[in-house]
């Protein structure tokens, strides 16, 4: 399947998925979010696909939401607005939600509004040292969308995260490894082969097991301790029945490396 606004790009059992929009930084448009949606329904319906890598392409990850889009400067902005989340932006955040791989977010320059909400809606988010991250809604007087107000005070702490986002400054990378933000930076140079190394090493590794972790992290965020052991009994117990836990102990009986198939 061909692309317009987005490539996408399978290579063994690690898919590539790169915002390609560079003219306008990959901001979001209508049609860039529903092919992300349609890329991601391919992402589940190949089984063979362990690891997915999100990135952006030429000197940008995404402005965010596409500000020149007709859309954007109807009559009814209200109701413009409410749809596109609605109808583009939330199913592409409950799809990415929904894989049962590991997303890897590789963040190669400027995240800004929705564009750093939704690297930061991956698994493991990873960043380009000269990369920052603007929480941008503020400067056109809109608030925080795409999870932002419900991700950032869980990554950061309330402090740092009503400052980010009251004042929309530009957080560089270096100093969002360090608040908590993202997982790490890394040189500019090095951030495809670091993203596909983490993507590779995740492809390798127990992909049912990894699924039932981000059901249980989403699942804490609305559970208290009683409800999430409950939940952790009935995943381990899955988790207990799959192949990958006999390779497992298997493999560290026998003194060797184990070899997942992610089943
Ligand atoms: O509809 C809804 O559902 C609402 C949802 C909203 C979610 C949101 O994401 S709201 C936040 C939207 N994003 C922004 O407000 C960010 C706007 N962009 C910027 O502030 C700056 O461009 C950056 C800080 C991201 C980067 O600055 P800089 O100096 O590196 O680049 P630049 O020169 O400003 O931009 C380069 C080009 O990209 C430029 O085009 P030109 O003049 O060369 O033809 C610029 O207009 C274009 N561009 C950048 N961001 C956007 C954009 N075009 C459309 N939409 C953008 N968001």
């Amino acid at each position: 399947m061909t692309f317009e606004t987005i490539e996408f790009r399978v290579d063994g059992e690690v898919a590539w998925l790169t915002l390609n929009r560079p003219e306008r930084l990959n901001a979001f448009c209508r049609p860039m979010l529903a092919e992300i949606a349609e890329a991601l329904d391919q992402v589940v319906a190949e089984p063979a696909l362990r690891a997915l890598i999100v990135t952006g392409a030429e000197r940008a990850f995404s402005a965010g939401q596409d500000l020149t889009e007709p859309a954007i400067a109807t009559a009814d902005p209200a109701a413009a607005v409410a749809e596109s989340l609605d109808l583009f932006y939330h199913p592409v955040l409950e799809r990415l939600h929904a894989l049962k791989l590991p997303v890897v977010a590789a963040v190669n320059g400027i995240a800004a509004g929705a564009g750093a909400n939704f690297a930061l809606n991956c698994d493991i988010v990873i960043a380009a040292a000269s990369a920052s991250f603007i929480q941008a809604f503020t400067r056109i007087g809109l608030v925080p969308d795409c999870g932002g107000t419900w991700l950032l005070p869980r990554l950061v702490g309330p402090a740092r995260a009503r400052a980010l986002m009251l004042l929309a400054d530009p957080l560089g990378a270096a100093e969002a490894e360090a608040w908590g933000l993202i997982y790490k930076a890394v040189p500019d140079e090095a951030l495809h082969a670091e993203a596909e190394a983490l993507a590779r090493r995740l492809a390798a590794g127990p992909t049912a097991a990894y699924g039932m972790i981000k059901q249980a992290l989403d699942a804490a965020a609305s559970h208290d301790l009683g409800r999430q052991l409950d939940l952790e009994r009935e995943l381990q117990s899955r988790a207990a029945a799959s192949d990958d836990f006999r390779e497992g102990v298997a493999a560290f009986l026998e003194k060797r490396e184990p070899r997942f198939s992610g089943r």
